[in-house]
């Protein structure tokens, strides 16, 4: 299947993540998209460049207000001088409108530049540097023209996206995500099938941001398998059992959440059981949110999938026969993460 990419995914450079108050070294680096790269050449792919799309079309689904904050965020942060005094080369929040802060008066925009990044961004791990907007941005058109080549008959299409975007929102960015990749093409697909289309996302974390997104949307239905955030597990606050879809959408969305130290056996029997709702529910377009941050031996993950996990995975999903749409989201260890994404990849064209 076409494998999209940029190369500004490099523009990306978090600069690391402040974690729990200190500047750890993080994870979502640039390597992550350079090894996939290369175990994908290995593997013999075609690779297409991922094709500009006008921002109406892209940004549909985020705020104004936020795509407006995050393409000029790092510029304003320098202009106010932050960079030099007290010396943060990156754009970090340090003050949220919390409910407990606002309660029931209106949100409103603060002045500063350090101030107005916790309005757009809801954790402090999701740094913003001079090419983050850019690299961002790029990923959304990868997703896209992954959404146009399945449009135009491809089969199976997978975009090679960095940064991920499964955590961000219609509002806020977090969780190393800033623009929703998966979300975006799950539109596209929408749009242009006519009918319902499902998101299955197995990112170790819950797609928090795609729920969100689409949580009142009868049309786009999204599922979520992911390590419990009851025990422990970032997003903390989301991706329960019991967040099913609100009004038009109620229904539409289902969490399966996993004990930590799960493995193949409970997780492919969740993501089979997301694979018959889907089906069930009638939709006739697929978007994968292809996170190999399960894998055993990942540093952001308790859980404990192994790499005949991830090709099972794609068989099942690949079964569905669906037009699919691959949309690459976590997974840190970069000594795996190429091979994982190879294994799920060829389990999908095994499958169909
Ligand atoms: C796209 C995606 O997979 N985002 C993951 C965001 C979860 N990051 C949580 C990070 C928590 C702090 N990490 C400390 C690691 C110590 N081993
Ligand atoms: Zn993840």
């Amino acid at each position: 299947m076409p494998v999209v990419w940029s190369d500004r995914h490099r523009l990306h450079e978090p600069g690391g993540e402040v974690w729990v108050g200190v500047r750890t070294a993080g994870t979502e680096v640039a390597a992550r998209a350079e090894r996939i790269r290369e175990a994908l050449t290995e593997a013999g792919a075609r690779f297409v460049d991922a094709e500009p799309h006008p921002d109406e079309v892209a940004l549909a689904l985020h705020d104004p207000s936020l795509s407006g904050y995050l393409s000029t965020a790092w510029e304003e942060w320098d202009a106010a001088g932050l960079a030099d005094d007290p010396g943060q080369d990156r754009v970090v929040p340090y003050l949220f409108p919390h409910p407990g802060l606002i309660g029931a008066l209106p949100l409103t925009t603060p002045a500063a530049a350090s101030a107005l990044a916790g309005r757009f961004v809801y954790d402090t791990m999701t740094l913003i540097g001079p090419g983050t907007w850019q690299a961002a941005r790029a990923a959304l058109d990868a997703a896209l023209t992954a959404a146009d080549l399945v449009i135009s008959g491809e089969a199976a299409a997978y975009a090679c996206c960095r940064p991920p975007g499964h955590h961000a929102t219609r509002t806020a960015v977090g969780g190393s995500c800033y623009l929703n990749n998966a979300a975006a093409a799950a539109a596209r697909l929408h749009d242009s099938l006519r009918g319902p289309v499902a998101v299955i996302d197995v990112d170790a974390h819950h797609g928090n941001g795609t729920q969100s997104i689409f949580y009142e949307d009868p049309g786009v239905l999204t599922g979520s398998v992911h390590v419990d955030p009851g025990a422990g597990w970032f997003p903390h606050y989301l991706g329960f059992a019991s967040e099913s879809g609100r009004g038009a959408g109620a229904g539409a969305n289902r969490n399966l959440p996993l004990a930590p130290g799960a493995g193949d056996g409970p997780w492919l029997e969740a993501i089979a059981a997301l694979a018959n709702w889907a089906r069930e529910g009638g939709v006739r377009g697929l978007v994968l949110a292809l996170g190999v941050d399960a894998a055993g031996g990942d540093p952001e993950s308790p859980l404990q999938v192994t790499p005949a996990g991830f090709r099972e995975a794609g068989r099942t999903l690949g079964a569905l026969g669906l037009p699919t749409v691959i949309v690459q989201e976590g997974g840190y260890d970069l000594g795996a993460i190429g091979s994982l994404v190879v294994e799920a990849l060829a389990g999908i064209d095994d499958g169909r």
